[in-house]
């Protein structure tokens, strides 16, 4: 065997978040990491890639709340959605896997410990707000309250939506639980932090020499530079969730890693998952590690995760070569799944174009300095001007002329000085893109592609094959080549493109090698031709314009009228008992009737209602909810009531319906009922349904009734909350 070892080559891309359907922004990184991939391997180079998903993490928690299913369902049905879409751009990762693995979950445990003992964790106290109700501690996302820059009533713990202010959640006014709506407390808890400081002289003498040595970007080095300079601090990696990697050390076993310590060990996990050489790749001496991501993964990437693999002292190896790219905006906007504006990956697949167009598009506009905007116009243009106007037609009247004009037979090349000079022109630009390539500059090595075939274009259009003779076989012959070298170049961007060519010119599909060899010669029998691409009419623009433009603002309103409260199932219920909840001072346990069914409920009413004033009484129920466990007892459902503040001091009165019977629905007129299974407390709270003057329930100006009666409230103002 020889001694010489390969030089091999480690592709990632930004493990996306798993609870989003990704769009057409969020494709840029995966398809670049593609791209560079799939050149890479016609080039012959040893190469993997890796992708996955990022499933830890509070936005996942969230989504589960919101959907009212667990995070591992988030991440079960999520996943499939992402693999299915990346699938469909024909994205060719050797692995594709996820954080919440058993693999990563070994890995993170792992480099968490050898960091432990090599001394750079550290323990220190943190306040946190928490919710005495949930009894947990709520990530700043949890809370809501007044936004204390703007006044907004329904701001974030972590981000005021309206005026965009970054907080705390303990600055925020009025501060509820997102999830039962308790006011939270402060509560301190220890956490694990990595001892920054005490790696940085190891992280910034790899950050020198590495930089250069693997031509990080401008936007890279400044950024890696501030955090330097300013001084690196120690990073709090533990988080008092349920959701993620359980830390394996005495007194901190109910506490998770922080997701953006074990996200980007997830590279090495998801490689885990699918390659049983993966230590060849991760600490092999001969491996480039080669990152692809969006500019504000930049500081994870060259200090939260180099540093903790330096820390382990175990050699994994470390970050290359770095390409950071901008963002696409959505015609001037940001891209939002629930206003339906943007085209998501889902989309995409609708509108009956290309994957390769789409491929295209997005790497021509690929944002490297600045962020680019989608527009219709713009994909119109760039489809039909330069991959139906130029690209494909070069191939297409290429391959159409010798079928029609030579029997499908490619003629004989006698080249003059003329095409002499064409084929140095495009040799020299296939140097120039395999330069560019090379250097990742994925942008500019595609223009350079388009500008070989506006070249062929502009040779054929000259030479005039249909009217001379004696040119016309040599301008066929060498097209023919061209149009060879085109398949192989334009083959990472546009794999099925190159594939057809390949078909249409009956040849196999070749390499990086086999580039400005003359391949065809006379006689060579090729296939009949196929358009490749075809023009995108302004009526399809306008339509998808219309369709992916966003709700329109009446339009979203009636839309969200029928949504919200369409997913409700309220029931009138009759309370059959009540007892205290032996754990909880404020929680009674109920039995209720709804009719054909008995159910447990417990409830926060014992301050403002007797045993003796509840058994008997008419409730309305909200019988979709999901079960909740509140304190050891489980709660099937929830029942409504009205509550406002009344003198600093909250007042809260049940719903009633006196005169209807257990089981009846509650219905509004008009509203179509289709109630999910699972309602999430979130949805639920979508519902907005408030007090009128007269003590009835109305949910967007329109009342809640039974089929004998409207639901009624006494003893609140007008505009009370129900909940
Ligand atoms: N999921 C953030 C993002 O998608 C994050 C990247 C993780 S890379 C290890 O922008
Ligand atoms: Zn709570």
């Amino acid at each position: 065997m020889s001694e010489k070892t390969k030089q091999k080559i480690l592709v990632t891309s930004a493990l996306p978040y798993v609870n989003n359907v990704p769009h057409i922004g969020n494709m840029v990184c995966v398809i670049s990491a593609d791209v560079y991939t799939r050149f890479l391997r016609l080039k012959g180079v040893d190469v993997i890639s890796v992708l996955g998903t990022d499933e830890h993490g509070t936005t996942t928690e969230t989504k589960a709340i919101e959907e009212g299913i667990t995070p591992k369902e988030v991440c079960e049905k999520y996943f499939k959605i992402h693999k299915k879409i990346y699938d469909w751009f024909e994205s060719s990762f050797d692995c594709f896997g996820r954080t919440s693995s058993k693999e990563n979950l070994e890995i993170t445990q792992d480099i968490f410990k050898k960091l432990n003992k090599n001394g750079f964790i550290k323990k220190d106290i943190l306040e946190q707000a928490y919710c005495p109700k949930c009894k947990k501690f709520l990530a700043d996302r949890f809370v809501e309250g007044v936004c204390p820059k703007c006044g907004y009533k329904d701001a974030r713990g972590d981000q005021c939506e309206n005026c965009g202010a970054l907080l705390n959640a303990t600055e925020l006014v009025d501060a509820k639980c997102k999830i039962c709506g308790t006011k939270p407390i402060t509560k301190k808890s220890e956490h694990l932090f990595i001892d920054l400081p005490k790696l940085a002289p190891m992280l910034e003498k790899w950050v020198k020499e590495q930089s250069v040595k693997g031509k990080w970007s401008q936007n890279a080095k400044t950024m890696i530079d501030a955090w330097l300079r300013d001084g690196l601090k120690p990073r709090c990696i533990t988080r008092d969730l349920k959701w993620g990697i359980p830390v394996p050390l005495k007194g901190f076993e109910k506490k998770v890693f922080y997701s953006w310590f074990d996200a980007p060990i997830g590279y090495i996990g998801i490689t885990k998952e699918c390659r049983k050489d993966w230590k060849e790749w991760w600490f092999g001496k001969d491996v480039r590690l080669v990152q692809f991501m969006g500019k504000d993964n930049i500081p994870f990437h060259t200090v939260l995760f180099p540093a903790s693999l330096i820390g382990t002292k175990d050699g994994y190896i470390l970050l290359d070569r770095i390409s950071s790219n901008e963002y696409i905006n959505y015609e001037g906007g940001q891209f939002s799944k629930s206003r339906g504006l943007g085209i998501f990956g889902d989309d995409a697949v609708k509108t009956g174009i290309k994957a390769d167009a789409w491929r295209y598009y997005i790497m021509v506009n690929r944002p490297e300095k600045a962020d680019t905007d989608f527009s219709w116009e713009d994909f119109q243009s760039k489809i039909n001007n330069e991959l139906v106007a130029n690209f494909g037609n070069f191939i297409n009247r290429t391959i159409s002329f010798i079928n029609q004009f030579y029997k499908s037979e490619v003629p004989e090349a006698k080249p003059d000085k003329k095409d002499e000079k064409l084929i140095k022109e495009i040799n020299d630009d296939i140097k120039k893109i395999t330069d560019l390539l090379n250097d990742v500059q994925l942008k500019e090595a595609l223009k350079q592609i388009m500008h070989i075939s506006r070249l062929g274009n502009q040779y054929f259009q000259e030479a005039e094959p249909w009217k001379k003779k004696e040119n016309a076989d040599t301008c066929l012959a060498t097209c023919a080549n061209i149009t060879k070298d085109l398949a192989i170049l334009i083959r990472p961007y546009m794999p099925e493109t190159s594939s057809n060519i390949f078909k249409q010119l009956n040849i196999k599909e070749l390499g990086w090698k086999d580039l400005g060899k003359v391949l065809l010669r006379k006689g060579y029998k090729i296939n009949k031709p196929e358009l490749l691409f075809n023009k995108l009419e302004g009526k399809d623009v306008e339509r998808f314009k219309k369709d992916f433009g966003g709700k329109k603002v009446e339009g979203k309103r009636e839309e969200s009228v029928k949504d919200a409260f369409s997913k409700l199932d309220l029931k009138v219920a009759k309370i059959i008992s009540v007892e205290d909840h032996p754990d909880a001072d404020k929680l009674i346990v109920m039995k209720i009737d709804l009719g054909n069914e008995e159910r447990q409920i417990v409830a926060g009413i014992k301050k403002y209602y007797s045993k003796e004033e509840l058994i008997g009484r008419n409730l309305i129920v909200v019988k979709n909810l999901k079960p909740v466990n509140l304190r050891g007892k489980e709660s099937n459902g929830m029942l409504l009531a009205a509550m406002e503040k009344k003198d600093d001091e909250e007042n809260v009165k049940l719903l009633s319906a006196k005169n209807s019977s257990p089981g009846d629905d509650v219905f509004i007129e008009g509203i179509k009922k289709e109630p999910k299974k699972h309602l999430g407390y979130n949805e639920f709270r979508e519902a907005e349904m408030r007090t009128d003057a007269k003590g009835h329930v109305l949910y967007n100006g329109k009342p809640l009734k039974t089929k004998k009666q409207k639901i009624t409230v006494e003893g609140v103002k007008e505009n009370a909350i129900v909940r």
